[in-house]
């Protein structure tokens, strides 16, 4: 890490300033995978046009060279089951009328199954080394997960999240972090939903009531805050 000991960063965001300490901040890209943002995939056989999320990932590159670059904590979760599926609940696999089931064999391998290209995350995103990988088998990142040891052993009490999709891994996400005392900053676009008014509405519930859940910005300004507040990344570019 590097010498940003005294450094306080300060974000606008909504409902009000999101303010950390570098040396206790970590970024989630929540379930990146090409089974939720690619043809082919989980996300497409539930019926949904998977070309909704694309618009996250060039935002979230950012945030993700920036954290690079500061060597902050990076963190990618993957959601998935294990290969002999036993860690899938028959209400997971069962629910709706999906045109292949997870553990089934689609044209990237087998859904939402680990080891399988679909379940992996996309290139444009994909983990280097000294990032955690996170298989977690639920929506939210903490359930069944190490999760919240990794964070605490790493001193972080705040938040940076990204990925799809909002109303669902994030959220679910986002509301654990809360109730377990974490800070966390949902960043508008580097998130995206299926479905337009989800999106809208898991974003407002969020931080309405004074931040019930927690703070939305964007990718700007975080990044504009970090140059702000740490001048050498501005002069690294
Ligand atoms: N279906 C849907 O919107 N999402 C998921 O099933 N998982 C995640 O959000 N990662």
């Amino acid at each position: 890490m590097k010498e940003t000991k005294n450094a306080e960063i300060r974000v606008p965001a909504e409902p009000y300033e999101f303010t950390f300490d570098p040396t206790r901040v970590a970024l989630l890209c929540i379930d990146f995978q090409r089974d939720f943002v690619e043809a082919g995939g989980f996300g497409e056989s539930l019926g949904n046009d998977v070309s909704t999320l694309r618009g996250a990932i060039a935002p979230t590159r950012k945030v993700l060279d920036c954290f690079r670059e500061q060597d902050w904590m990076v963190i990618h979760t993957r959601e998935g089951h294990r290969e002999d599926l036993s860690d899938l609940f028959p209400s997971k696999r069962d629910r709706g009328n999906p045109t292949l089931r997870i553990g089934d064999i689609g044209p990237m391998g087998r859904l939402l199954t680990r080891g399988s290209k679909g379940h992996d995350i996309i290139p444009e995103l994909y983990p280097i080394e000294g990032e955690v990988v996170l298989d977690k088998p639920g929506k939210g990142a903490f359930y069944g997960t190490d999760l919240e040891t990794i964070l605490r052993a790493g001193g972080i009490t705040h938040l940076i999240l990204t990925g799809v999709t909002t109303e669902v891994c994030v959220q679910s996400t986002a509301r654990e972090a809360n109730d377990r005392g974490f800070d966390c900053l949902i960043l508008s676009d580097c998130t995206g939903s299926y479905f337009p008014e989800f999106y809208e509405s898991a974003l407002h519930m969020f931080k309405a009531q004074g931040g019930i859940v927690g703070w939305v910005g964007t990718s700007t300004d975080l990044l504009t805050a970090v140059d702000a507040a740490i001048p050498e990344i501005g002069e690294s570019k």
